[in-house]
């Protein structure tokens, strides 16, 4: 897809915000820091349309980015940041449920680990949620960059047996640094669009 015109739309915090125009939500997901922000931004080819941050818990909200009035992206505030206070992380556990529990636009959940670490106790939480909720889904192992090249396709691999024993979930490597697997992506979403 070549994106023209991508816009914030909204920053939500009560299903009364969100939009209304009916649009399918791709949806982003994964623990604070691991990059769910920056894949918006390089998806787009915007440097700082969705803000990102070094620090940990810098999306607090949930915001959807219109992109060519044909589908949202839309980015959560990311899981297990322990530096939130407990208020503040129940506040924010709570409009990411809400929200995925009743938003029947979602179309596709892009689910984010970290390619360095093996899933977290939250991520493997995560991913066990998302089965139950019966929405199509991917996972993307970010950061890429931080591995040598070489090892990539292996490790993704093994990232996935370990989420996906089954391996029945696309799985793809990202980067919002080397911006060669975005390509591999954009084609899953444009086909997965299309199919809808
Ligand atoms: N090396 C590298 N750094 C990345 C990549 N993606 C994101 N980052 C960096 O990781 C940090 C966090 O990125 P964000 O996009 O803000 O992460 P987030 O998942 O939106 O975080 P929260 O909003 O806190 O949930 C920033 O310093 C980014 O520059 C990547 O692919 N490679
Ligand atoms: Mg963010």
């Amino acid at each position: 897809m070549i994106v023209k015109d991508p816009k914030f739309e909204i920053s939500a915090v009560s299903p009364k915000q969100y939009p209304k125009n009916g649009l399918p939500e791709i949806v982003l997901v994964g623990k604070s820091n691991v990059g769910k922000s920056s894949f918006i931004n390089t998806m787009i080819n915007r440097k700082k349309l969705a803000r990102t941050s070094s620090t940990p818990g810098k999306t607090r909200q949930i915001n959807f980015y219109n992109i060519d009035n044909s589908f949202y992206f839309v980015d959560l505030p990311g899981y297990g940041f322990s530096k939130m206070s407990k208020k503040e992380q129940e506040q924010v556990g709570k409009f990411i449920e809400e929200y995925l529990v009743s938003r029947h636009e979602i179309v596709l959940i892009i689910f984010l680990i970290d390619i360095r670490h093996s899933p977290t106790a939250n991520d493997k939480l995560m991913y066990n949620y998302i089965i139950s909720s019966g929405l199509p889904f991917i996972i993307l192992a970010n950061k890429a960059d931080k591995i040598a090249i070489t090892k990539v396709d292996d490790t993704v691999k093994v990232l996935q047996k370990e989420l996906n024993p089954i391996g029945d979930i696309p799985t793809f490597p990202f980067s919002s640094e080397r911006k060669i697997y975005k390509d591999d992506v954009w084609k899953f979403i444009d086909d997965f669009l299309n199919k809808q």
